[in-house]
């Protein structure tokens, strides 16, 4: 029987999402995609999940699109990628409005639309040894997968086109130094890391964190006025959870927050 492409489990309001073809580098195809959509729903749908973790399998996080894929055969017909683009391109936006955080746990290289796929995520960790690589010019393609929207937001104009013009991998400190990437671990702190922050998400409110990310996500087009505005009807929102209740409750009491993560 084939191994599934992306390997799902949930507990203790973690839903731990790992792709799963550590002989390709975890490379993406259409199984992946599938796998990741299907993760997506359990995210949305299942109430027991406050927090995703994504990672890979064996030595890799993601080396992007499948190159060995019958689509890229030598000799065949120009590969068409848009019908590739449009499937991960819903996944992507799937993953920036998806009401819970994600974290990207990098245990090791992400190229290509590895790279996207974990920037896209809410906080990236990574193992020291990890890289990030913009692989797209070796081939004669151009960064996509959120990569053109993304690295001029986080890391500034230049050094997105110096990453992605040179295709040369940026190890996981200076990815954290430039503000691409939440934080780079020694390996072998890297799972005890990874559980801790999951764990600390998984008892955060959930429902306020989902109207963080919508904040986030509109401020990078949003003008002041605008965003003003989202903020206050988001605000309200959030002050109509009994998270809020809870939280204002615990600080006055002194004691921690316990915390249902519900609207
Ligand atoms: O449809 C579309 O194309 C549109 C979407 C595009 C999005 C994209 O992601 S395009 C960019 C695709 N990705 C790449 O160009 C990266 C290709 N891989 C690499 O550059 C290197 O493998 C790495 C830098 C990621 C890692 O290098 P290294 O030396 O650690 O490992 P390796 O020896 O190159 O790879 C190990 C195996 O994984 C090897 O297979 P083998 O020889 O042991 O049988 C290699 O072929 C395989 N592998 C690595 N990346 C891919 C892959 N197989 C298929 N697709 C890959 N992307």
């Amino acid at each position: 029987m084939s191994q599934a492409a992306v390997v799902t489990s949930l507990a203790d309001g973690i839903l731990r999402v790992t792709i799963n073809r550590p002989e390709r580098l975890n490379a993406l195809n259409e199984a992946v995609w599938r796998g990741i959509m299907a993760a997506l729903d359990i995210a949305e749908q299942d109430a027991g999940c406050r927090v995703v973790v994504l990672t890979g399998a064996g030595r890799a996080f993601c080396a992007g699109q499948d190159l060995s894929s019958e689509v890229y055969v030598k000799g065949g017909p120009q590969p068409d990628l848009g019908l590739v683009l449009d499937r991960y391109n819903g996944m992507l936006l799937r993953m920036r409005r998806l009401p819970k955080p994600i974290i990207a746990a990098v245990n090791g290289v992400a190229a290509g639309g590895g790279a996207g796929v974990a920037l896209a995520c809410d906080l990236v960790i990574a193992k020291r040894s990890a890289t990030f690589l913009q692989a797209f010019a070796k081939i004669g393609l151009i960064p996509d997968c959120a990569s053109t929207w993304l690295l001029p937001r986080m890391i500034g104009d230049a050094r997105a086109r110096g990453h992605a013009m040179l295709a040369e991998p940026i190890k996981a400190e200076q990815a954290e130094a430039w503000g691409m990437i939440w934080k780079a671990v020694d390996d072998d702190q890297f799972d005890a890391e990874v559980a801790a922050l999951a764990e600390r998400l998984a008892m955060a409110p959930t429902h306020s964190l989902g109207l963080q990310k919508q904040a986030f996500l509109a401020s990078l087009d949003n003008d002041l006025a605008a965003q003003l505005d989202l903020e206050k009807r988001l605000q309200i929102e959030a002050a109509g959870s009994p998270d809020y209740l809870e939280g204002v409750g615990a600080f006055i009491e002194k004691r921690p927050a316990n915390f249902t993560g519900k609207a």
